[in-house]
């Protein structure tokens, strides 16, 4: 360890460390705007700076390591004055209409100015740059009007998820971020992931929202409305009500869904439950009829763009089940309406889910079972929370409800979909079963491939057969995985891949974490765990023993793969 001064007080921190990260064992948090920890450690924005004894002028704690002896000062009136300087400097080039911001609240910039007495935010107004909205994505808006040119999206997007289609444009006081040629988000091959968004700390980059055209459909006594939330939503909604990072709010978010006023509320999970029956079925078949292998999930909308822009070789290696939010709908207009006797063009199917890229989904070409759209409106969970303020609902506390049914019911193999891995636990789970027809000797965990690295192995002997899996969550860690199947390098049979890292729990749509906790926290490890000790508590914990299923099919499907679970289940992809 190192030994040094901050503040007057004895701190030891291990080798390496930056004086941010010492400070943070001493219980100082030092402010930061760009810095994202392994992202973006730029040192760019000039917030974290500190004196530090013996130096010429003021250092950037986030980029700066400690050594031996070394004498640090963070809240120095030099300090907080150069701080409150550099607020002011971007504030003069900020669109600072506040009040009705969609971070208004949770804002990062907003927060410092507050705590750094930024009373006279025009002393440095000018000339600003004026910036029209890009709103030609399928999933979000960019606004340069309250960029701050942190650099936290460009990182994301190239470090993470290797796509980099967004950049700084032009010099000086002209930069901005944008893609190459002031083409629009959405004429580039952006995936749609929404890490972007998650990690921006102002009001520049959100989801295109849906909030009041659902109010209006709940509102038109002609439609019946019915939800579906996916499975890690309940791991992140309770965050944007200020409960710890980790906890379950399944019962309260029902109950809140039932208040806005659903005609029923749904689980995706019942859907995922559906999704492993086909896609067990899938893999089966193609091991043992000669199919393309290795087989690679479906269900994340952003890996499947991403398969289909920088990988189109490989799409015959995707399953051609769609995703749980696609089949959610795609039965709730065909099977579910002809029980209702309700005509699916009165039906319309909301999901509510952690993800931006299934707004983008939902208007994919063959997703339209019953002829008209499987999913009509995608609510992120940062939308779902601002919908329930803006009915007034108090979250806290709301009692805890359950699902409707049937299409409410669902396994512990469902809920773990939202984290990585989970897809391939549960798949494995029937597989097994399937294979052996053993179910009381079935092994329920699968650990090997539980956890939040980004690339995971495992070998599983399978009815005497060795069943090579892999795991992969986040884009640039799909393409590592990916290049080495293609080499020949790896020879796996089954894969699953999530376009977020960590999974649905840390996808684009989930509540913002400011950076000052998503730096020190793994985010996505705390809400995992809500999804696995879910899957722990049910009595049914693999997707062939849900009742409702097995209903769907003894009464409409026929079995898992029949031509018409087929015609309603399975979709087609671009090359
Ligand atoms: Fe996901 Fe999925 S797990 S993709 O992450 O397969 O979004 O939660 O709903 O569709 O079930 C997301 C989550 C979600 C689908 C399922």
């Amino acid at each position: 360890n190192i030994n040094l001064k901050i503040n007057g007080m004895d701190v030891s921190a291990p080798a390496g460390s930056t004086i941010l990260e010492a400070a943070r064992l001493a219980h100082i948090e030092i402010p930061t705007l760009c810095y994202l920890k392994e992202i973006n450690e730029i040192g760019a924005c000039r917030i974290c700076v500190v004196e530090v004894k013996g130096a010429r002028s003021l250092v950037a704690s986030c980029v700066y390591p400690i050594n031996e002896g070394m004498e640090v000062f963070t809240n120095t009136p030099k300090v907080l004055k150069s701080r409150k300087k550099t607020l002011q400097l971007i504030l003069s080039n900020h669109d600072r209409r506040c009040l009705s911001c969609v971070r208004s609240g949770d804002c990062e910039l907003q927060k410092l100015c507050k705590e750094l007495g930024v009373d006279d935010e025009a002393l440095y107004d000018g000339e600003k740059g004026l910036y029209e909205l890009d709103e030609t994505a399928a999933h979000m808006v960019r606004d340069n009007n309250k960029c701050i040119l942190c650099r936290r999206c460009t990182a994301v997007c190239s470090m993470t998820q290797g796509i980099g289609v967004i950049g700084a444009n032009e010099r000086g006081f002209k930069t901005n971020i944008g893609s190459a040629f002031e083409m629009g988000l959405g004429e580039t091959s952006c995936v749609s992931c929404g890490q972007c968004i998650a990690v921006c700390p102002t009001g520049a980059l959100y989801e295109k929202d849906s909030i009041d055209a659902v109010l209006e459909a709940i509102a038109d006594p002609e439609k019946f409305v019915f939800v579906q939330t996916a499975p890690a939503v309940r791991a992140g909604l309770g965050e944007a009500f200020g409960l710890p990072i980790g906890t379950n709010v399944e019962g309260k978010m029902v109950a809140a869904l039932r208040r806005i006023g659903f005609d029923k509320v749904f689980d995706t999970n019942f859907s995922a439950d559906l999704t492993i029956m086909e896609e067990a079925t899938e893999f089966l078949d193609r091991v043992q009829n000669g199919g393309v292998l290795p087989l690679i999930t479906s269900c994340s909308p952003g890996w499947i763009k991403y398969c289909e822009h920088y990988f189109p070789d490989m799409t015959e290696n995707l399953s051609s089940c769609k995703s749980p939010q696609q089949m959610f709908g795609a039965i709730a207009k065909t099977y579910y309406a002809e029980k209702l006797g309700i005509d699916p063009a009165k039906m319309v199917s909301v999901s509510i889910m952690p993800c931006t890229a299934k707004k983008f989904e939902l208007g994919r070409d063959d997703q339209s079972a019953a002829g008209v759209p499987d999913v009509d409106y995608s609510l992120t969970v940062r939308e779902f929370a601002r919908l329930i303020d803006k009915v007034g609902l108090k979250f806290l506390s709301l009692p805890d409800e359950q699902y409707d049914n049937p299409l409410g019911i669902s396994t512990g193999a469902a809920v773990i979909f939202g984290a990585t891995g989970g897809v391939m636990e549960a798949a494995l789970r029937t597989a097994v079963w399937k294979l052996t027809g053993e179910n009381s000797d079935s092994p329920i965990e699968f650990n090997e491939v539980r956890g939040v690295q980004g690339i995971k192995e495992a070998t599983f002997q399978v009815a005497g057969m060795d069943v090579n899996v892999a795991v992969a969550s986040g884009l640039s860690n799909a393409r590592e995985l990916l290049e080495k199947v293609k080499s020949g390098e790896a020879n796996y049979h089954f894969i699953e891949i999530m376009g977020c890292p960590g999974g649905c729990v840390n996808g684009g749509g989930q509540p913002q974490v400011p950076a000052s906790v998503r730096n020190f926290t793994d985010i996505r490890a705390l809400r995992a765990k809500v999804l696995y000790d879910s899957d722990a508590a049910n009595p049914l914990r693999m997707s062939h023993e849900n009742e409702a299923v097995k209903m769907v099919y003894d009464e409409f499907l026929g079995a898992p793969g029949s031509h018409k679970a087929h015609d309603i289940l399975h979709t087609t992809y671009v090359k």
